[in-house]
């Protein structure tokens, strides 16, 4: 077999060991459970597999929408005890235990990807009536839940929801969240070594959010009135900007739900004029914000360039941010660093605070795709390859050794592999 056929095996292995009865998980044991956004990404690679298992990862992770339309960021279909914090922290009673927040919401972006992709194209047409709905919830509900005063930007409650749990962009804001005063055992360190993963401090205020949460019956008001942790991400923003144009096409392809198209059509102006509050000249970029303290971070992160992925910036802006993603995907030895390197706060091989990750790397390849930047997609393509041919299926890669980091034999590296490169 060449090596590229022996990659294409290896990738479609991964997701079948991951399976566990159609839902996949991340990898086992670090992460037992399904996780949102990696479902949507992992069923990208389950389309070069088998389609029809590709609508089921899409559909058990539907199972776990709450009634207010809400996707959760984990869905605890069954009990398994090598994850820290499981159901029984986060208190949720609904049939299928679930946590209280989301992540960021590529899923509809994946669903009109898997129906344009569809061989099947009758499976796609029925499994797409019959998700619709949901979806349409899934986006109410992040606006609704999220932006009730109607800024134009949803706010975050949990660096979990971000899906880059301690990205130095939510230090500060974090900080300020008391620590809970209990002691516990986390299960992380069971299985990879402390320095890829957070923290304690961080975990003790990942916890007390989640016992805020619980403690305020999960109300929508209570939270946004007071939750101590509320900040614009710039990655979740921008993912559901793309997602919520990509939820309109499919509406309007199956010629239905007019109204919510109309109501769409205004959130998407809404956000457009608001992502400008978040535009910053000194730093020729966008920035996170934290809402109780309305401070700009001044730390890069993937999740600021993410904009371009929503098609956000406009010509001016680009003109400005061109330089800047073209030194930071040159910064560092395998592109692009979840944090920009010139950034203190940069780590190569700590989580969320430097090293790469090839969905991310995804995204904002088409964002500058989108915006004719052929060299830097070509550059995050091809590094990105690098890093799986060299180093295999990891969670994530050092960004300047390349060297694998987190969890093995991972589905969303997996399902990249398979949906970009080969
Ligand atoms: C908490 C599953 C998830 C990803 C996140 C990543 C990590 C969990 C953790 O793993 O988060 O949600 O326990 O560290 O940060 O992006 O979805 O792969």
């Amino acid at each position: 077999m060449t090596d590229k056929k022996v990659l294409i095996e290896q990738a479609k292995n991964i997701l079948k060991r991951n399976d566990v009865d159609g839902y996949t998980v991340p990898t086992h044991d670090l992460y037992p459970f399904q996780w949102n956004w990696d479902a949507a990404i992992t069923a990208l690679g389950w389309m070069k597999v088998d389609e029809s298992r590709a609508w089921l990862e899409i559909e058990m992770l539907l199972k776990g929408q709450w009634e207010n339309g809400m996707v959760p960021h984990i869905i605890f279909h069954k009990p398994v005890d090598t994850y820290f914090p499981g159901p029984d922290v986060w208190g949720v009673k609904n049939d299928i235990p679930t946590t209280a927040i989301s992540q960021p919401p590529v899923l509809v972006s994946v669903v009109k990807m898997m129906s344009e992709q569809a061989t099947d194209k009758g499976l796609a047409e029925s499994k797409l009536a019959e998700m619709l709905p949901k979806l349409i919830a899934y986006h109410q509900w992040w606006y609704n839940d999220r932006d009730p005063e109607n800024t134009g930007l949803v706010v975050s409650y949990h660096p979990w929801e971000s899906g880059m749990d301690n990205s130095p962009a939510w230090d500060e804001s974090l900080a300020a969240v008391p620590p809970v005063n209990y002691t516990y055992k986390r299960k992380d360190l069971d299985h990879v070594d402390s320095d890829e993963r957070p923290h304690a401090e961080q975990y003790d205020r990942y916890l007390y959010l989640v016992d805020f949460f619980k403690n305020s019956n999960f109300d929508s008001e209570v939270i946004y009135k007071n939750c101590p942790y509320k900040v614009y991400d710039l990655g979740i923003i921008s993912i559901l900007h793309k997602a919520t144009k990509d939820l309109i096409y499919l509406c309007k392809q199956s010629n239905t739900n007019e109204q919510e198209v109309t109501w769409f059509n205004e959130q998407l102006a809404l956000t457009e004029k608001g992502i400008n509050t978040l535009w910053s000249n000194e730093h020729n970029s966008f920035l996170n914000k934290d809402v109780i303290t309305q401070k700009l971070s001044p730390v890069l992160t993937t999740g600021t360039m993410l904009v371009i992925y929503a098609e956000l910036a406009s010509a001016e802006q680009m003109n400005a941010l061109k330089p800047l993603l073209n030194e930071w995907l040159n910064e560092t030895k395998y592109c692009m660093s979840s944090t920009y390197a010139k950034c203190e706060a940069f780590e190569p091989q700590r989580y969320w605070r430097g090293p790469v990750w090839l969905h991310i790397n995804w995204m904002i390849a088409l964002g500058a795709d989108s915006y004719g930047l052929s060299e830097e997609s070509a550059k995050l393509k091809s590094d990105s390859e690098e890093l799986l041919t060299k180093f295999g299926y990891f969670e994530y890669f050092n960004s300047e050794t390349g060297v694998g980091c987190g969890g093995d034999d991972f589905s969303w590296t997996a399902a990249i592999a398979l949906h970009w490169f080969l």
